[in-house]
């Protein structure tokens, strides 16, 4: 029951009312609103012509170029291969923020240093556009430069309805001139209602810009284009390859399964019509092929693991497939290779490079790949062709995406990971990972399997070993080899006591080489140290 007293108070301080304007929450949505109308412009644009890329990739194109590779691997270690997705996420966070406080500088406090973020974001994606890894006519800054102009537009719009509502004597005049209703003009809330409803129709544009754009670019139909068969198919991997355990990785990781790690924020829609392959440089003669003439030469397939240089002690960035396609150091006898050429660089049509010694052509079974596990290669891996090197970290050596071949000097040009940090050659090293238990995991006591995967391609895997608390190395069952370039399942049975144990895996290589226990980090050319797990086990 309200008492007169507080009545009473209510009657001495009367509720303020809040001075006109829009005030800091109407500039802030006025800013968000002008921002989103902006790249939504931006976006549209983008469908003109397909040399406009949506300045946002543009952007995030360049932070991808740019950042540290310590903070890549972060982004790995942290999000795994959603690390893309925490990308534009971030630039999309850093765009409200500043658009959010451009609004209320230029809106609420009328300040017009504001419209400094409008062209500050212009310039950003106008450099992008100059500094991208493949060349871009001048013209394709346009998007980025209509969205800061639209950008700052809306700013100004904002701006001019916050001063019909702040100023009396321009709404008396609007009024008079019957150019807009006091109703029209309102108050704070419509303001804010239609900085919200351009937002909202803005993002419609926006996003409907980027589906339309994503439905144009020429999607090959992977069903429809079908496989060339091997000319000499390998036989089906031997029965003795699998060990039969419950949870261990599984031999051939299946297509959808596969880590994927990339450069490229939106996976490159490749045209199988007019897609070619052209093989350059330091050769006696160019060979320029299409995919029909790559897919009329011998096809031949190959079981390989590959591996990413960021792949932590233990971790998943790892998979195997057969691989179908031609060989490589065929393609490049028929090219010849200049005596004096050292490298072998494979460029993407988005403008990533790796590269790899000449001398890698030692009679591997190096592939200009177009097939992956009885599938045309997946968008994701680099439809329609890319590199795949036995023994080689990805990032030296198995471009995706391929367009270009260019036999060079390692003194003339350094891969693209080179200048970030990353080693110029970098073989695989030797790792061995425990698939189960899984980390952390609780056991009955008695007798226990452990088992998983370990590699050293080229090299094979000789054995492995397993010990429990520092105790006595014992060598595990391996799988047969599928063959030296492939990772091999083992498997051991242990007895563990009650209590909280670690277990430890090593490999022995091909080469009689130990499996090293010294910890590095992946940069600059992979983790080295044994994978480690711990279990508790109950009564
Ligand atoms: N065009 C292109 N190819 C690329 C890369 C890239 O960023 N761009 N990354 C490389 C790296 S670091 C690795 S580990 C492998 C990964 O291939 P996957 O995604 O098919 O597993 O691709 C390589 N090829
Ligand atoms: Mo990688």
């Amino acid at each position: 029951m309200p008492s007169p007293t507080n009545d009473h108070t209510h009657a001495d301080h009367p509720v303020a009312t809040p001075p006109p304007g829009p005030g800091r929450l109407g500039g802030a949505a006025a800013g968000l609103a002008a921002a989103a109308v902006g790249l939504a412009a931006a976006e549209a644009l983008t469908l003109v012509s397909d040399r406009f890329r949506s300045p946002v990739l543009d952007v995030g194109d360049r932070v991808v170029d740019l950042v540290p590779p310590f903070v890549k691997d972060l982004a790995i270690a942290w999000f795994g291969t959603n690390d893309k997705v925490a990308l534009l996420v971030g630039i999309g966070a850093t765009l409200a923020v500043a658009a959010a406080l451009a609004g209320v500088a230029v809106v609420h406090a009328r300040r017009r240093i504001g419209h400094v973020v409008p062209i500050a974001f212009g310039v950003l994606g106008a450099v992008s556009v100059w500094t991208a890894r493949v060349d871009r006519p001048a013209w394709a800054v346009l998007p980025a430069v209509l969205g800061a102009l639209v950008a700052g537009g809306g700013l100004v719009f904002a701006r001019r309805r916050a001063d019909d509502l702040v100023d009396p004597e321009r709404r008396v005049e609007r009024e008079r001139r019957a150019t807009l209703s006091a109703s029209a003009i309102g108050g704070r809330r419509a303001f804010i209602g239609l900085s919200a409803a351009m937002a909202g129709g803005a993002a419609v544009v926006g996003v409907g810009a980027r589906r339309v754009a994503d439905s144009n670019a020429p999607a090959a139909d992977l069903g429809e284009l079908g496989l060339p068969a091997a000319d000499a198919p390998l036989a089906p991997l031997r029965a003795g390859t699998s060990l039969d355990i419950d949870g261990i990785t599984s031999l051939v990781t299946p297509n959808d399964d596969f880590y994927r790690i990339d450069t490229a924020l939106t996976v490159p829609r490749i045209d199988p019509e007019t897609w070619t392959l052209r093989i350059h440089g330091m050769v006696d003669d160019e060979i320029v092929l299409d995919l029909d003439d790559l897919r009329g030469r011998e096809i031949v397939e190959a079981d390989i693991t590959m591996t990413c240089v960021s792949n932590l002690v233990g971790g998943g960035l790892v998979g195997h497939a057969r691989w179908l396609g031609v060989r490589l150091d065929d393609l490049l006898a028929e090219a010849g290779i200049d005596a004096s050429a050292d490298q072998i660089v494979g460029r993407s049509v988005d403008g990533y490079t790796c590269g790899f010694p000449t001398s890698t052509l030692d009679g591997r079974d190096a592939l200009i790949a177009i097939g992956m596990n009885g599938e045309p290669l997946p968008p994701a891996h680099g439809f329609p062709a890319r590199l795949v090197v036995p023994g080689l970290y990805g990032y030296v050596s198995a471009t995706k995406w391929l367009t270009e071949i260019e036999l060079t000097r390692f003194d003339a040009f350094d891969h693209y990971w080179v200048p970030r940090g990353y080693a110029v050659e970098a073989p695989i090293k030797t790792q061995t990972r425990i698939d189960l238990p899984a980390t952390l995991a609780d056991v009955p006591a008695g007798p226990t399997t452990v088992a998983g995967v370990a590699w050293a391609q080229t090299r094979g895997i000789e054995a492995v070993e397993v010990r429990v608390d520092d105790g006595p190395w014992r060598a595990a069952t391996l799988a047969d080899a599928i063959n030296a370039d492939s990772w091999r399942q083992w498997a051991i049975e242990v007895d563990l006591l009650e209590g909280r144990h670690t277990l430890e895996a090593r490999s022995i290589d091909g080469t009689g080489a130990v499996q090293t226990d010294e910890r590095v980090d992946p940069l600059p050319d992979g983790a080295t140290g044994r994978h480690k797990t711990v279990v508790f086990v109950g009564g």
